[in-house]
């Protein structure tokens, strides 16, 4: 599919604040992949969708993660994170992508998970620093993303826990598991 008809339909999906934050997380998507020798088309497809059910009703996407046998414990925490696998499932369903890579990326683009690709991890990290971000910390996110993504991984996965751990907010399993996984990951190399 061609960046222009993928544009269109996820244009539909949503309100114009977070088709421009679409358009940041694509731009920024292609940027990293081209850094980090990741396949730049999918990347731009993951980024294009990846917020696809964002604006979806809470109800849909509980029914969704029921019937389609997501991961239950989803329903035990926080409905932020509801959108990234019923994201996935609708994009295959609704869009026809089939592309395994892609479909990934878009499950994980919130929580992360243990075994992250490049691919995943520019997913993560883009959505996390594209230019309509404007939280104090996102100039550094940027900095280590240009350095070294397991780096800006490792932030945005830690300033996220602290920021939700602030707001005495459920941290989901997956998103420790994750954080556990990336400093093993750059401790032992
Ligand atoms: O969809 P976006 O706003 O572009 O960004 P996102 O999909 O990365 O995150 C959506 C929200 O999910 C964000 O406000 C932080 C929240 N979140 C991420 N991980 C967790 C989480 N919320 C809880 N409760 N637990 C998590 O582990
Ligand atoms: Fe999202
Ligand atoms: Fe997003």
């Amino acid at each position: 599919m061609d960046r222009k008809r993928a544009l269109e339909i996820v244009k539909q999906q949503m309100h114009e604040k977070r088709y421009i934050h679409t358009i940041g997380v694509m731009e920024t998507a292609i940027e990293l992949a081209k850094q980090y020798g990741v396949d730049e088309k999918k990347a731009e497809m993951a980024a294009i969708f990846h917020d696809y059910a964002k604006c979806r009703p809470i109800l849909e996407m509980e029914e969704i993660i029921k019937r389609e046998n997501l991961p239950q414990d989803l329903l035990h925490y926080n409905k932020e994170l509801w959108h990234a696998p019923v994201g996935a499932y609708l994009v295959e369903k609704e869009v026809g992508i089939t592309d395994t890579d892609i479909l990934q990326a878009i499950t994980y683009h919130t929580s992360g998970h243990e075994q992250m690709t490049m691919l995943d991890k520019v997913i993560y990290v883009a959505d996390y620093i594209e230019p309509g971000r404007k939280f104090p910390g996102v100039e550094e996110a940027r900095k280590l993303a240009r350095e070294d993504i397991n780096q800006a991984l490792l932030y945005a996965l830690k300033h996220t826990i602290q920021f939700l751990m602030e707001k005495n907010q459920t941290i989901y399993p997956l998103t420790f598991q994750t954080y556990n996984a990336v400093i093993k990951e750059d401790f032992t190399k």
